[in-house]
């Protein structure tokens, strides 16, 4: 693949995942989170693995941070300005929490990440996304918005805001021939529970007892397969469970 990937929240979970499937099509890529280890770490295993060096670029910033944000991108060297897929990866849940009892900062880090993040790192991207005539932007939804659950107030309402901003992107996006799509998985084990529950592995390990989860690797390959469609061809929105889950709800846990 002959192509400029930018991933957000690579140091784990599904960008990771992206980025080792991306890496292995040979695509270039631009890695992002805030734990820079991993995202050294992530960089020099793939440029071994291709033995290409070059092949990776690493930007470390919290997408929280709208100057931060802005900064980031524009300290891009010529030879990474242009971008042909944007993924709009990173984000978390944290707490699960009746509405009257949840803490007003974990809405808050919600909302600034999976809503107000996606939209900086959106928009201070796009000017490097346009020009190619042929972009893509992959923005990481979740059954979570598509349909509310008992104690998911905020972290669902910052997933249908995902789901609509997708739908007006892909609207907006027309005229610069910028293909949108919303990739929604049901429950994958990454570390998504391990943050949501603050540290709490047990906690984390229960929500998928009973069944088989989506790794990483499966919501990866989805991806890669939009990515991978012919220029005229858009997956405009896609729903992805495990068999043993029907939605946000539902779940066969023998
Ligand atoms: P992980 O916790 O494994 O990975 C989350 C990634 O997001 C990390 O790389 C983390 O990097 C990054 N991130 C979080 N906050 C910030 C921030 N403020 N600034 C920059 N990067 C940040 O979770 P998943 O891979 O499972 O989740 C990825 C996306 O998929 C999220 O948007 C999540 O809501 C969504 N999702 C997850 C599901 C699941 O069941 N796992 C199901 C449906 C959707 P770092 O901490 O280094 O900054
Ligand atoms: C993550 C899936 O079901 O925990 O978005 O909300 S769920």
């Amino acid at each position: 693949m002959n192509k400029t990937i930018f991933i957000t929240g690579a140091t784990s979970g599904f960008g990771e995942a992206c980025a080792r499937k991306f890496a292995a099509a040979g695509a270039r890529l631009i890695l992002t989170g805030r734990r820079k280890d991993r995202l050294d770490a992530l960089k020099h295993e793939l440029e071994s693995l291709s033995g290409a060096p070059e092949r990776v670029f690493t930007l470390n910033f919290d997408v929280q941070d709208r100057t931060a944000v802005f900064a980031a991108v524009a300290s891009l060297p010529s030879e990474w300005q242009k971008i042909d897929i944007l993924i709009n990866n990173a984000g978390l849940a944290l707490g699960r929490d009746y509405f009257d009892e949840a803490s007003l900062e974990d809405w808050e880090t919600m909302i600034d990440t999976n809503v107000k993040g996606l939209l900086y790192v959106s928009r201070a991207v796009l000017p490097l996304l346009i020009p190619s005539g042929d972009g893509h932007i992959i923005n990481l939804g979740s059954v979570a918005g598509k349909e509310v659950y008992e104690k998911g107030n905020v972290y669902c309402g910052s997933k249908f805001a995902v789901d609509a901003i997708s739908r007006s992107m892909r609207i907006d996006m027309l005229r610069h021939g910028i293909k949108v799509t919303a990739i929604h998985p049901g429950a994958a084990e990454t570390e998504f529970s391990k943050v949501r529950f603050k540290g709490d592995e047990g906690q984390a390990k229960k929500i998928y007892e009973g069944y088989t989860p989506l790794s990483a690797e499966d919501v990866a390959d989805a991806i890669f397969y939009c990515a991978s469609l012919p220029p005229h061809v858009c997956i405009n929105d896609l729903v992805i469970t495990c068999k043993a889950q029907a939605d946000a709800i539902y779940f066969y846990k023998g």
